[in-house]
């Protein structure tokens, strides 16, 4: 019998298939390499792998593109090579999540192809087309998530088509009920190939206003440099009420799957409000990606200000929390290298689930890469202003050699294997018990077998409650307290005396558990000592 819970509090890890392992040596991750290094994630105790996509796409936006939803891209192998994939994840108690990008195909794919041909034909309505304004302009001002309009005309119908990605990126009109239902199909195909469940692209921007209303423009202290997505707030693309019955249509679904679970990404300018009503009562999504803690720099009332908003959502909100991902600055640089291990700690404290970005555990760095070196449209249309996302998605350090054990020496990988990640390398972290890598596994240990951890209610410590710069919540399940607090201070920071007995009242009787990697903690009487870039 399939345990239907399995997922909640659970710890996903992220896979970018370009970037993981090329077995085939001809410089792109594929799916035979990820399979050959299921182990290696088996070891570090996380429940499931979430794959960004493989499927067939001319990789424009690197997968995010998609022009056949059922099959593999041969760049990746085949579908038999995805069949021994789960087979071999599930041999290994791995569950396996794959991403859907469902808001938009890429320009190449067949729907699109007939769709743009002419205003009559059987999928005409199947995208979003509209006409010019009389001066020829675009139908709204609405723009795209990279840069320039949301629209781009089409000389052969003469019209315009919405994408909120890359013009090759054309957004489907979920408004037509053929779409819905396509997109379905789609997923009931992978659900039949086994897999336990989808990491939703852009879950929110599936519909969008018909009248296509102009966007209202962003408060000037709102706009983030080098973030088109905030010029405006993205009120009328994306984000209609007719979403959550889409959603639940999809949950639906994923309900004669027992087992099978779903994580959205909820994008935009404004998510977090959304986030109750995306996961509420069982009956749309199961967990709620949360972009809030994505390039945080890990100051304790910066963390107070997110959880404190999310807590405001209610019971219903269930967040699925990370640090990094194949979009943002890896954490280690965000929070500071020396900080990586304090980091997924307080992660690992968080009511809700965990996601890992791969090479996470291993404290890698962003890399630096020249700007011949870029890949990623969104950093080359915006450069210098935007730095892009490579940084983020150079290859799996796995060994110390040339190419970091990612491809054959004399192959040149898709983006270079960044020097300063090679001495981090997987197989130089394993020989030594002391390293991150190992020290992160024995914090995801504790996680996964902390009922408390995964499960138990939250409550978030108020900073007046504690000393500066100390970052806390307390978890509990079955009368038991477990009380997590950090030193989020820099270096050079006071020492913190935390007083116990006014954070969990009523409780007889404290013990210290010593952290993987941490000082055992210096808990006299009812006062725990902290150093700055302490946890316990
Ligand atoms: O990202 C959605 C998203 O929020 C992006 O617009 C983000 O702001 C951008 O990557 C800049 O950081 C998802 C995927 O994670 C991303 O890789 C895709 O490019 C995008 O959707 C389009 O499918
Ligand atoms: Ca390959």
């Amino acid at each position: 019998e399939a345990d239907t819970d399995w997922w909640r509090g659970a710890t996903l890890y992220q896979i970018y298939p370009r970037s993981f392992m090329d077995a085939n040596g001809d410089g792109i991750g594929d799916l035979k390499g990820i399979t050959e290094k299921l182990d290696y994630v088996a070891s570090l105790k996380v429940d499931a792998i979430w794959l960004s996509p493989f499927f067939t796409s001319p990789m424009k936006d690197f997968g995010y593109d998609v022009a056949d939803y059922r099959d593999v891209d041969p760049m990746f192998g085949t579908l038999d090579d995805f069949r021994a994939l789960i087979a071999r994840a599930h041999a290994l108690g791995l569950r396996v999540i794959i991403d859907q990008v469902l808001s938009h195909s890429s320009d190449a794919h067949p729907w699109f192809q007939e769709s743009r041909r002419d205003r009559t034909n059987g999928k005409a309505d199947w995208y979003v087309w509209a006409d010019p304004k009389p001066d020829g302009t675009p139908p709204n001002n609405w723009m795209a998530a990279f840069g320039g309009p949301a629209w781009t005309f089409d000389a052969r119908r003469r019209q315009y088509y919405l994408h909120n990605f890359l013009p090759s990126q054309p957004d489907l009109d979920f408004h037509h009920p053929a779409v819905q239902q396509a997109q379905l199909d789609n997923l009931r195909f992978w659900l039949e190939l086994g897999v336990d469940g989808f990491r939703f692209d852009v879950v929110n921007y599936f519909f969008h206003d018909p009248a296509l209303t102009d966007n209202p423009p962003m408060p000037r202290e709102r706009v983030l440099p080098g973030n088109p997505q905030s010029y405006q707030f993205q009120r009328h693309n994306i984000e209609q009420p007719e979403n959550l019955a889409y959603l639940e249509r999809i949950r639906a679904l994923l309900d004669e799957y027992p087992g099978a679970t779903s994580v959205g990404e909820i994008a935009g300018n404004d998510q977090l409000p959304i986030m109750a009503a995306y996961t509420a009562g069982d009956s749309r999504l199961h967990m709620a990606y949360t972009f809030d803690l994505l390039g945080s720099t890990g100051n304790a009332d910066e963390l107070y200000g997110v959880l404190v908003r999310f807590r405001e959502l209610g019971e219903d909100a269930w967040p699925c929390w990370a640090l990094s991902n194949h979009d943002v600055e890896r954490s280690a640089t965000s929070w500071g290298e020396d900080r990586a291990l304090l980091a997924l700690t307080v992660l690992c404290s968080l009511r809700g689930n965990l996601c890992l970005y791969q090479g996470e555990e291993l404290g890698l760095p962003e890399a630096e890469l020249a700007h011949e070196d870029l890949r990623d449209p969104f950093g080359i249309n915006l450069w210098p202003e935007v730095k892009g996302r490579d940084g983020c998605r150079t290859p799996m350090a796995w060994e110390d050699g040339p190419q970091g054990g990612f491809c054959p020496e004399g192959t040149t990988p898709w983006l270079p294997v960044y020097s300063r990640h090679r001495p981090l390398a997987v197989a130089r972290q394993e020989a030594d018990p002391d390293s991150l890598l190992n020290r992160i596994r024995r914090l995801l240990k504790l996680r996964a077998d902390s009922d408390t951890l995964r499960q138990g209610e939250q409550q978030l410590l108020a900073p007046a409650a504690l000393p500066a710069d100390v970052f806390g919540v307390v978890r509990q399940s079955g009368g038991r307290h477990l009380l997590c607090l950090a030193h989020l201070g820099r270096q050079g920071a006071a020492a913190a005396r935390v007083r116990l007995d006014a954070l969990v009242p009523g409780a007889d009787g404290w013990s210290s558990l010593a952290l993987p990697g941490m000082a055992t903690p210096r808990l006299e009487g009812r006062e725990l000592g902290l150093d700055p870039g302490q946890a316990a």
